[in-house]
């Protein structure tokens, strides 16, 4: 928990960062199409831990959230509540974005990318991985059972059916037929907020007060073969630090990886800013930096080490999940974009 002391520390390296913040808003507000994000910012700071506690991105979140309340509820950790959650949509084949069913790369070969951290900085994470409709537990089995973090295509492949994972055909009719129907025009020009909306990102607070986080996805529709977006990258897709907080994303991936979005959340929160502020900081270092970030939606959403939660994304539509001991609730993030 926060002391007096502690939390005015934080209260004044927050008012620092916060005055960039808003001098960045305010640059960006001369285009009218941008938000002032300074109206939106929520400047509450409490030292009340709230938890457990869990969230996860877009409404699919819901179910996640409740398989992961599962596990929190009756004093579970974070670690095991986040892999149990993530993969209520890797099963679900409605989820077309994730896990089996998601859509298939332009070669109509589903590709799987996940990681997972917990409390210790330890993570494990999966890419390019074919034909397993549990990317995260093989993530999990990354970080349990070897000495590395990341293992990739064949080799996670193999490392999976070490493990005991069976082979299956994750590609579902539905998906093949929407890849059949991609190819007759070929041209990669993702929808925001349909085509790339379901990458689920997890991240949880127990009641040791300790933090932990999960992402898995399909990535991009139609990708090119071998593309890996931020899903599966510690600091990208997923941050956590268990002194500060966590962060996970969702949307164009390459956004991310070029400014490393989460780690960045969780070091804004390190500074004193909430998670919202926080997320807002990040998606305006992108608006900064990316000169073309109007074409694409990227979410952020974050937790800190209180249980206080925030979110904020590029275009609006991005909506997140909680889950707590007062019940459920879908939230919809504010945006930079109108
Ligand atoms: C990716 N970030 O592969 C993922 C896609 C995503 O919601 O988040 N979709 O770029």
């Amino acid at each position: 928990m926060t002391t007096k002391r502690e939390f005015l520390k934080i209260s004044l390296v927050g008012a620092t960062a916060l005055s960039s913040v808003g001098a960045l808003s305010t640059a960006l507000a001369e285009d009218k199409s941008v938000n002032h994000v300074n109206e939106t910012i929520d400047n509450k700071q409490t030292d009340i831990v709230q938890k457990p506690v869990v969230v996860s991105t877009w409404e699919h979140g819901l179910s996640a959230n409740r398989a992961a309340w599962q596990v929190l509820s009756v004093g579970g950790k974070a670690i095991d509540a986040v892999e149990h959650g993530v993969k209520v949509p890797e099963a679900d084949p409605s989820v077309m974005t994730v896990g089996y069913g998601g859509y298939p790369d332009r070669e109509g070969k589903v590709t799987l990318d996940a990681c997972i951290m917990d409390e210790n900085q330890n993570c494990g994470s999966v890419a390019f991985l074919q034909h397993i409709k549990h990317p995260i537990s093989v993530a999990r089995l990354v970080m349990d059972k070897t000495p590395h973090v990341m293992l990739v295509g064949e080799g996670a492949l193999e490392f999976a059916k070490s493990q005991g994972f069976k082979e299956e055909n994750l590609l579902t009719n539905k998906a093949k037929a929407a890849w059949q129907d991609w190819l007759k025009e070929s041209t990669y020009n993702p929808v925001i907020n349909v085509e790339n909306h379901d990458t689920i990102g997890m991240l949880a607070l127990d009641k040791y007060g300790d933090l932990s986080g999960a992402c898995t996805t399909s990535g991009a529709a139609f990708k090119m073969s071998g593309r890996v977006g931020d899903s599966p990258l510690i600091g990208a897709g997923l941050y956590v630090d268990n002194d500060i907080g966590a962060a996970t994303a969702t949307g164009m991936g390459e956004l991310m990886i070029k400014t490393v979005g989460c780690h960045l959340v969780v070091e804004m929160m390190r500074q004193g800013l909430s998670p919202e502020q926080a997320c807002i900081a990040a998606v305006e270092r992108i608006a900064q930096k990316l000169g073309d970030y109007k074409k694409f939606q990227v979410g952020f959403l974050a937790l800190n080490k209180s249980g206080e939660y925030g979110s904020y994304c590029i275009q609006s539509g991005f909506n997140y999940a909680v889950t707590d001991k007062s019940g459920e609730k879908l939230l919809d993030a504010k945006s930079i974009l109108s």
